[in-house]
Order: structure tokens, then sequence, then C-alpha cells
């Protein structure tokens, strides 16, 4: 893993010849676990660090961008249940790109998945004549298990439409014709480069309002199926660099098929756990899920606005340099478990079973050994499950218990061998 790219994204463009709709179970891919935190709605929910994130920014896109006369519309409560139509197909994601890999991507069926990001809601929104909006939701991706990565993470997007005067001539952008991800002569179109540079100055100074007007900021090329030209957002944090956001030209084909194809647009995803970690020094993603009170005591009163009086405008949140202070940090303890995997295995289904069985007492899983016999061409790999409580000492007892049960379930329900 390089070190910036800390997340799986949507610009990885490796393609395997799969269908993946062949691989969604009938009854879907998600588990309980994940079902509960539906309709938590942290970042709607008061003092909550990811609202006031959430809040900081609609603030900064209302009051900095109003003066050249943009209403950017705020949607906070979409359900995260959509069609596959709108988070692949309408995203213009080819059949076999690997985010639709139900290893990747939480199904319901073969139609309807849990969001993976909330660019889901880009067409519909377009589609219902919006031109600046911000859209804050729940996001799901099965993915690993560490201090930064969880099943369940919130993301902002935000997207605003441009019309240039038109020299008469009203035909679309779109022409099936051009490939927009490589066509040079589109790529400095002079609306697509001002577009761009709206696009970069506009973030650049939402995140040195968020995080600090010193913030070091450097630009990425990316790929994403659904923008072009794209990038992603790196920040210098603690001398390293770290990715925040993808963002780029919304796709001429989307413009289209949204009637807007006279029109060019730019968009951005960003990830609010990764911004609230950073803001408030939070150091483990868990701690967003948390009830207790330890954790929401210290973010209590820092948002001074009334919660119901809504449709006000907003007042910047003052967090004046609140940073988390650990209400201690338990000791973890580790077991290892190995096995010998067959072709069906994958590691992120061994990790949501950990994480379905075990909870959110775990806290990392890491690949300590992979051994493939050369012989028998078996490979056998052993996982290092750390757990770790947020609110408590655990005892030795406790855990065995916990990975006993895991051992005691796991062979039955993934393609493996207990060593
Ligand atoms: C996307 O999700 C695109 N929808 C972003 C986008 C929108 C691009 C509009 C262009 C136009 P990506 O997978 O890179 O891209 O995720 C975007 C951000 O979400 C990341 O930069 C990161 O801040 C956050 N993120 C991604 N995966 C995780 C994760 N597992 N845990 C926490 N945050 C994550
Ligand atoms: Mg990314």
């Amino acid at each position: 893993k390089s070190t910036c790219i800390l997340f799986r994204s949507y610009s990885s463009t490796t393609t395997p010849t799969i269908d993946y709709n062949t691989l969604i179970p009938e009854n879907g891919n998600i588990p309980k676990s994940l079902l509960d935190k539906i309709g938590k709605n942290l970042h709607s929910s008061h003092n909550h660090p990811l609202n006031i994130i959430k809040k900081k920014i609609q603030y900064h896109f209302q009051s900095k961008l109003s003066n050249d006369q943009v209403d950017f519309q705020f949607f906070d409560d979409f359900h995260p249940r959509v069609s596959v139509k709108s988070n692949f197909d309408e995203l213009l994601f080819p059949k076999d790109h690997v985010g639709r890999s139900p290893n990747d991507t939480y199904y319901f069926n073969k139609n309807q998945v849990l969001r993976t990001h909330t660019s889901a809601h880009q067409n519909d929104i377009l589609r219902d004549g919006n031109r600046a909006f911000l859209v804050t939701g729940d996001v799901y991706r099965r993915d690993e298990i560490d201090a930064v990565h969880y099943p369940a993470f919130h993301q902002m997007e935000g997207l605003r439409v441009f019309s240039f005067p038109s020299d008469g001539d009203k035909k679309s952008h779109f022409d099936p014709s051009i490939n927009f991800y490589e066509n040079q002569e589109y790529k400095n179109n002079k609306e697509v480069k001002i577009v761009e540079e709206d696009l970069k100055r506009s973030l650049e100074s939402m995140i040195r309002g968020v995080i600090g007007q010193d913030l070091q900021v450097r630009w990425v090329d990316a790929y994403f199926p659904f923008t072009s030209p794209s990038w992603e957002m790196e920040i210098l944090f603690n001398g390293k660099w770290l990715e925040v956001l993808g963002c780029g030209v919304v796709h001429p084909e989307i413009m289209h098929n949204t009637g807007l194809g006279h029109d060019r647009a730019w968009a951005f995803g960003i990830g609010l756990e990764r911004l609230a970690m950073i803001l408030f020094d939070i150091p483990d993603i868990r701690l967003f899920w948390t009830e207790d009170s330890r954790f929401h005591d210290q973010f209590k009163g820092v948002d001074k606005s009334n919660p119901s009086e809504k449709g006000k405008k907003l007042q910047d949140i003052d967090i004046k340099n609140i940073k988390f202070q650990p209400y201690s940090k338990y000791p973890s303890c580790f077991k290892d478990i190995s096995f010998w995997i067959g072709d069906d295995f994958h590691s992120n289904k061994f990790f949501e079973f950990v994480r379905e069985c075990c909870g959110d007492l775990v806290e990392n899983v890491e690949l300590v050994d992979n051994f493939t016999n050369p012989k028998t061409n078996k490979t056998s790999q052993c996982y290092r499950i750390h757990y770790r409580s947020m609110e408590r000492n655990l005892t030795n007892e406790e855990i065995d218990q916990i990975q006993f049960n895991l051992r005691d379930k796991i062979e039955s329900s993934l393609d493996l061998k207990l060593r």
C-alpha cells in the first residue's frame, strides 16, 4: 500500500472479466450489524463531530459562494438504500468495474445496494432541476478493518452547474464517438478549464476554512467513471500526504442524460470521518459510533445553533481548538487464527465475518502469514485479530470465549478449513 492512498477507491481501473451479477446472493450480502446502522444519521445528530464538520462545510459554501448568485441546496436525509442504476449505471461504471463486486459492495438483491457513495444521488437531483447542491449521507463498503476503515462511513457530495454564453451552437457537448477520459481537446477546452479552476479554488478555500488557513494542499490526477478530468485532493498532515476527496468535471454523457447537455459542472465527494479525525484528533473511526457519554460530552455545546430552528442561515461553528481527550486507552490483546483457504475465499468476507461475530471490540485484523504448499498448491493464511474496548478492560477469558465462538462458526460460513 502506498502512503497516501489509504482507501481503496473508485479511481482503481482494474477490470477483471467477471459478471458480478452472478455472484450476488439472492438474499443479498448485508450483515445485520450493518443494517442496524441505517437510520442512526450521525451526520444529523446535534453536536456529533460529523454533524459539526458537515455544517462547517455547508456554512462555507453558503457564505463564501453566495456572492456570485449560487444558492446551494442541502440534502441530508436521502435513504442509503438505492438502485444499482443510481449507484453505478447512471454514473457510467463499466459492467465489470471492480466496485460492483459483492466483495466490495453491499447488495440487498441484484437491483438494490447500500449506496457506496453519495454520488448515487447526482443524476436524480440534477434531473429535478437543481444546479448547486450538497448531499450528505452514510455510505457503506465492504472493506478491511483498522483505525481508519469501517464498513459504514459518511460522505458529502457537492455539485455545481455552469452555463456559458452560447455562441449560437445549441448542440449538446456529448458525442458518443469521443472518449472523454482521454480526449485532449476536450480536457483543454476553455469552458472545461474554467470549471476546473473554479472547482480547485472552491475546494482549496473550503478545506482551509474548515481545517486551517496554513494547510498545504496538492492535486493528484485521478480517474472516476463519472468525471473527466478527475483529481484527488491531498493535504499535508503530520508530515504525510492524505487523500481527503475525489472530484472532477462531470462527464458530458451525464450532463446530456440529465437534460444539461449544453452546460458544464464540477462535482466532488469528501469523506467526513477523515476530516473529523484530523480536526478533533479522534484516533479511531469506531468512536464515531460509540454511545459513551465520555465521547459525546466533549463536543457538547460546541454548536451554539438551535437544532429546532431549521432553514435559518447557518453560522460558522467555532470549535475553539477542541481536541478529543482519550478517556483512557485500555490495553489491547490479540489472538491468531490460521486456516487453509479455498478458491472462493475473499479476505473482505473474512473481515466482515470477524466484525459480525466479534463486534466492535475488534480494532484491527492483519494478515501475518500467507503460505502456499508447493506440492498440494493449497494456501494457508494466518490472521492476527487485535481486540480493544474503547470503554473498559477486556478479560482474557472474555476474549477467549469470543475467539472460540468465531472458530466454532467460521468453517460452516466461509470457504476455509481451520488449522
Ligand atoms: C468516491 O467515492 C467518489 N464518489 C468521489 C467523487 C465524487 C469523485 C464526485 C468525483 C466526483 P472515493 O472512493 O475515492 O471516491 O471516496 C471519496 C472519499 O471518501 C475519500 O477521499 C475518503 O475521504 C472517503 N473514503 C473512501 N473510502 C473510505 C473508507 N473506507 N473509510 C472512510 N472514508 C473513506
Ligand atoms: Mg479515492
